[in-house]
C-alpha cells in the first residue's frame, strides 16, 4: 500500500528540475523524510539503455515518432514497477525528474499525437500511478536556450528540435497545469535558485502540513 508521497518535476529543458530536486531532497531530509530521486527516461538499467536509444541514437537510427512514444512508456513502466511503487510502499517520498506529463507535452502537444491515446498508453505502463503533486518549472524557450548554451555538452536529439516545437512544449505544460489545478503547482523558473527553492518549500509545507513543518 502506498505510504509515501509522489512528486514529479516537469517543464522545458534547463528549467532547473535537477537543481531544485536536489534542494528539495535536502529540505525533506531535514524534516526526517526519506526521499528517492528518479529520472526519465532512465532510472533503471533498462531505462538507461532506453535513454541512450532515445537521446543518442544508440541503435544507429533515430526512433520513429511512434517508437519514441513506446520507448518512453517502456522506460516508465520499468521505473514504476521496480523503483517508484516499492519506494512509495515503504513510505519513501519519490521526487521524479519528469514523468507522464512530459509525454503529453512533448509527444502530445509538440509532436501532435492524440492525448487520449497517450493517456491510455500511460495508464497501461504505470498501472494508473499519478503523482500527488506536479511542480511545473515554467521557462520561456529563449531563457531555456540561454541556460542550455551555458552547458558544455552538445544538445541531444530532442533538445535540437526547433523553436516552434519548444514553444508547443511550454504551452502544452501550461495547459496541462490549467486542466489539473489540484495536482499542479506552477513556478516561474526565471527567478533565482534561492527564490524558486523557497517557493517549492512553501508549496510542500502548504500541501503536506502534517509531514513537513520547518
Ligand atoms: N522527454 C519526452 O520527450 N517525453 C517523455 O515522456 C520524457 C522526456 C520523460 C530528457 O531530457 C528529454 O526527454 C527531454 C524531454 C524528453 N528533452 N528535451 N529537450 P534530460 O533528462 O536530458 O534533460 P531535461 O529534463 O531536459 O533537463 P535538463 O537539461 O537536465 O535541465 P534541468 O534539470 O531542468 O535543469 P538543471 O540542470 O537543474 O539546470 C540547468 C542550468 O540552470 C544549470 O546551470 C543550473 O545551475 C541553472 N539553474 C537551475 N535553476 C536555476 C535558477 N532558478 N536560476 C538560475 N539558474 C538556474
Amino acid at each position: 500500500m502506498k505510504k509515501g508521497i509522489f512528486i514529479s518535476f516537469e517543464g522545458p529543458e534547463g528549467g532547473g528540475k535537477s537543481t531544485h530536486i536536489r534542494d528539495l531532497e535536502r529540505f525533506l531530509e531535514n524534516n526526517g523524510i526519506k526521499t528517492l530521486r528518479t529520472r526519465e527516461p532512465g532510472g533503471t538499467r533498462l531505462g538507461e539503455v532506453v535513454r541512450d536509444l532515445l537521446q543518442n541514437n544508440l541503435a544507429g537510427e533515430a526512433p520513429s515518432s511512434r517508437a519514441e512514444v513506446m520507448l518512453f512508456a517502456a522506460s516508465r513502466a520499468q521505473l514504476c514497477e521496480n523503483v517508484i511503487r516499492p519506494a512509495l510502499d515503504e513510505g519513501t517520498w519519490v521526487l521524479a525528474d519528469r514523468y507522464a506529463d512530459s509525454t503529453y507535452a512533448y509527444q502530445g502537444y509538440a509532436r501532435g499525437f492524440n492525448l487520449a491515446d497517450l493517456k491510455e498508453i500511460t495508464r497501461f505502463a504505470t498501472g494508473s500511478l499519478v503523482p500527488d503533486l506536479t511542480i511545473l518549472l515554467d521557462l520561456p524557450p529563449e531563457a531555456s536556450r540561454q541556460r542550455l548554451a551555458a552547458r558544455a555538452n552538445a544538445p541531444d536529439r530532442i533538445e535540437s528540435e526547433g523553436e516552434e516545437f519548444h514553444l508547443k512544449v511550454r504551452n502544452g505544460f501550461l495547459e496541462l497545469a490549467r486542466d489539473n489545478p489540484e495536482r499542479y503547482a506552477v513556478i516561474d523558473a526565471r527567478d533565482s535558485r534561492e527564490a524558486v527553492s523557497a517557493l517549492i518549500e512553501a508549496e510542500i509545507k502548504a500541501r503536506f502540513p502534517n509531514q513537513v513543518r520547518s
